[in-house]
């Protein structure tokens, strides 16, 4: 038995680390990624956009259907950058019910989030109160399309143009996804993607924006290399965010399985209805009409008077097992500790609550039949 041997890494699972995460990274067989960066050895061209760079840049273009994409250093950046380079002012408004770097991408740029409630069904942002927080300050909106659900695209933009507004997605939970037959990161001014080693699409870090201005390009481009055109030419002030050739590499393998990852995924999720649906107290995340989706996350809603018991001690109980499913997105980013109670979360009272009763239970795409049994099973025990 050696490593590269299914048998081996179940073995790994079963008796070394003896637990279930919430997700393991997908990963191409060894010798197809050994192969695929041979040439970066022969080459010793290691990053600053080179070949792989360059053909996953493609490549994605074609599989997200989008115009046009610049690959990052990661998720965050592409958000990061992506509020700079559109020069946003002011207030922006977004969710509360998100992974931190939504909200740090906004302070660290030197605005201030303004915090919209969710909608209570798919979690996105509510846009029947996005307009009450609009002010002559407001700049954008970041809406998430937290766990591949897609927002209220059509409303948000209504809005967006009625007050000259940008609107900026953050579109880390959405790789592959379809909206209307239309590839989802080409709504929006901007979409922001994460291609971190928990994505249903990986390249170990990484990140995308994708856009239809050529402006936008030119200064995401500066951003993100220094603002330099040439060995003796430097236009502007910029950071360092270059996906380097190891990342696209691995982007390139895994770009190669991921339909079959996805299948895979749906397969999982697939068993997860079949033993929880129907479950008083127990409400699964449900796919849109109209969506393609990717079957990123499995969030379940705990609701406790009826379950009888909280998300908390479920939590526990799983934990036992050495089942480690997660609170995504507990806690609000608007309760932060690093904000020192400036925010109010009481201003987003469905968000407040679904963060309490949200509970994002293990998928990825070779957890086992018998896994998801075993995880309902002890779910279920839970119910009084
Ligand atoms: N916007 C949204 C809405 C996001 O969710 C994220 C990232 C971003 C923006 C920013 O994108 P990036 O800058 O990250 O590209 C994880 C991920 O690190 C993070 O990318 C992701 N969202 C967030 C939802 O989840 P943690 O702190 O929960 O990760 P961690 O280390 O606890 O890993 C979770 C599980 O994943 C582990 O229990 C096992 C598995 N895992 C983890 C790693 C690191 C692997 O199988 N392989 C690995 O290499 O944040």
């Amino acid at each position: 038995m050696n490593s590269n041997d299914k048998n081996y890494t179940k073995m790994i699972d079963k008796y070394v680390t003896g637990k279930i995460l919430v997700t393991r990274s997908s990963m191409p067989e060894y010798e197809e990624y050994c192969e695929e960066i041979r040439d970066i050895w022969d080459t010793r061209w290691l990053t600053n956009m080179g070949p792989k760079h360059k053909k996953l840049q493609e490549d994605l273009k074609n599989y997200l259907d989008v115009e046009q994409l610049d690959l990052l250093t990661n998720g965050h950046m592409a958000l990061e950058l992506t509020m700079q380079a559109l020069g946003l002012t002011g207030e922006v408004i977004t969710t509360p019910f998100t992974f931190a770097s939504t909200t740090h991408a906004i302070v660290r740029n030197g605005l201030t989030p303004v915090f919209c409630d969710i909608d209570p069904d798919n979690f996105t942002i509510d846009t029947t109160k996005l307009e009450s927080l609009i002010t002559d300050k407001t700049s954008a909106i970041v809406p998430v399309h937290v766990y591949g659900n897609i927002c209220n695209i059509e409303e948000i933009q209504r809005i967006a143009d009625k007050y000259g507004l940008k609107v900026i997605y953050d579109a880390a939970h959405t790789f592959g996804e379809t909206y209307k037959g239309k590839g989802i990161g080409s709504y929006g001014d901007v979409s922001c993607f994460s291609f971190h080693a928990t994505k249903v699409f990986n390249t170990i870090e990484g990140g995308a924006v994708c856009f239809k201005d050529p402006a936008f390009g030119n200064a995401i481009y500066d951003l993100k290399n220094f603002g330099i055109h040439g060995p003796e030419i430097v236009e502007s002030v910029g950071a360092n965010a270059k996906m380097n050739e190891f990342c696209a590499a691995m982007g390139i393998c895994n770009l190669r399985h991921v339909d079959d990852e996805i299948n895979k995924r749906r397969a999982v999720v697939e068993r997860y209805h079949e033993r929880l649906d129907n479950t008083e107290g127990i409400r699964l995340n449900k796919n849109a009409p109209d969506v393609k989706p990717n079957y990123a996350y499995l969030p379940i809603i705990i609701e406790p008077e009826k379950f009888g018991c909280d998300r908390d001690k479920v939590y526990s109980v799983l934990a036992e097992h050495n089942i480690f499913a997660r609170k995504y997105f507990y806690p609000l980013t608007n309760t932060f500790d690093c904000f020192n109670g400036k925010f109010d979360p009481n201003d987003t009272p469905i968000a407040l609550k679904i963060s309490k009763q949200v509970l994002t239970l293990p998928l990825y795409a070779d957890l086992e039949q018998e896994q998801v049994d075993l995880i309902c099973d002890i779910i279920l025990s839970c119910k009084k």
